[in-house]
């Protein structure tokens, strides 16, 4: 038996999909016996209560009247370092390049190189910031000083090499869901709250950043609902919010369309939706769609960045060219207009989430690259 491992991670603690993956992965770790140790400047979202062989420590910035800003890359450099020291640690595994890998590179500086890095691309980093010139260098160094870079896409792969001229190896790593927690949940008694019996329910879940393109989401819907009984359920908050209220009330669909802001059972949220819509313009992987999958639910969406890797068009959903709301509206008014259809997309989704996307066989992926840097494959 391989030798269990102890562990530092660093992600955004309070940040979408890259935060939820990397709290998750360190909980399954912990779970098969790793030592795992969150750094972080506040305690992940996703993390709950009191885990077996789950540590957190907090990275505190100073604030001395020498520094016009807080710095804190220095501060989570300096705390990695102490960490890794003090805890015996055999490996930072950094979710994003900027400025975790940095950091992580700086700390190994410290520590010596006995401590190895693992750095995991998201997606904004190299689809936001690797287009600032400014930041190009910085991105490149961590990730060309990490010992093992991996990515959620083989699109993601293509658009880091493309973007940054990175020529090392890269892991695909897909997202992955728990299937203990996402699979279709037994909502009936709730659905009601949102839809009569005849109406089918869509649903948005994000971050409402402009790269979501919420407003294809209330044009997609304004055609569907004129062919179809349905209502729209948006979740989530974010910087778009007050644009697509506004976008709303102008198309007259107040009452059709509910704001369910932030939710936290999302299994539970998205049980409740017959499809749900990603009609993004830049999604290295789409971890909703995902997770929608795992509860039987399909997605109708745009092709961007990795979203056709993970929704196979015709099979667990439909995709289009991104902002061509005309097509994904056809596709939803087929896909929600025919039972049978229906039915043969859910078992796909199940399937295919359980087979490709599931926690066991991507947690043994990491734990896999883990070894390998480690010199112990
Ligand atoms: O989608 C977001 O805006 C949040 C962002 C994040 O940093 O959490 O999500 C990115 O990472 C997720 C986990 O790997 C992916 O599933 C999302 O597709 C990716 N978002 C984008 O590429 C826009």
């Amino acid at each position: 038996m391989e030798r269990l491992l102890k562990i530092g991670i660093t992600c955004y603690p309070s940040l979408g999909g890259s935060g939820v993956v990397a709290t998750e992965l360190g909980k399954l770790l912990a779970e098969k016996g790793h030592e795992v140790h969150f750094i972080t400047h506040s305690i992940p979202f996703r993390l709950g209560t009191f885990h077996r062989n789950i540590y957190y420590h907090e990275v505190e910035v100073n604030d001395y009247y020498v520094f016009r800003y807080p710095p804190y890359d220095l501060a989570l450099a300096t705390r990695m370092a102490q960490v890794a020291k003090m805890q015996n640690l055999d490996l930072l595994h950094v979710h994003y390049a900027v400025p975790h890998a940095v950091c992580a590179y700086l700390a190994k500086q410290m520590v010596g190189d006995r401590l190895k890095v693992v750095t995991t691309l998201h997606g904004t980093d190299i689809t936001v910031l690797g287009q600032d010139e400014s930041l190009k260098d910085l991105i490149r160094l961590g990730i060309n000083e990490s010992d093992a870079v991996t990515a959620v896409s083989n699109d993601l792969i293509t658009e880091t090499r493309r973007a940054l001229d990175i020529t090392r190896d890269i892991d695909l790593t897909y997202n992955f869901v728990d299937k203990r927690v996402y699979y279709p949940r037994d909502v009936s008694g709730m659905r009601g709250d949102f839809a009569e019996p005849h109406e089918k329910i869509l649903m948005h879940i994000s971050n409402f950043r402009p790269v979501k393109r919420v407003g294809d989401v209330v044009d997609i819907f304004a055609r569907v609902s004129k062919q179809i009984p349905s209502r729209l359920l948006l979740v989530g908050e974010g910087p778009d919010l007050p644009k697509i209220q506004a976008k709303i009330s102008e198309m007259g669909l107040e009452d059709r369309v509910r704001f369910l802001g932030k939710q936290d059972e999302i299994a539970q949220v998205i049980s409740l939706a017959d499809l749900l819509l990603l009609p993004s313009e830049k999604e290295s992987f789409g971890l909703v769609a995902l997770e929608a999958m795992a509860c039987g639910v399909p997605t109708v969406g745009s092709e961007a960045g990795g979203i056709p890797e993970l929704v196979q068009h015709g099979v667990t959903g439909y995709l289009a060219p991104i902002g061509d709301t005309e097509a994904m509206a056809e596709h939803a008014v087929r896909l929600l207009g025919d039972e049978e259809l229906a039915a043969r997309f859910r078992e796909a989704c199940l399937h295919r989430a359980c087979s490709e996307f599931c926690n066991n066989r991507i947690t043994n992926q990491y734990e896999d690259i883990y070894y390998r840097v480690l010199g112990q494959a």
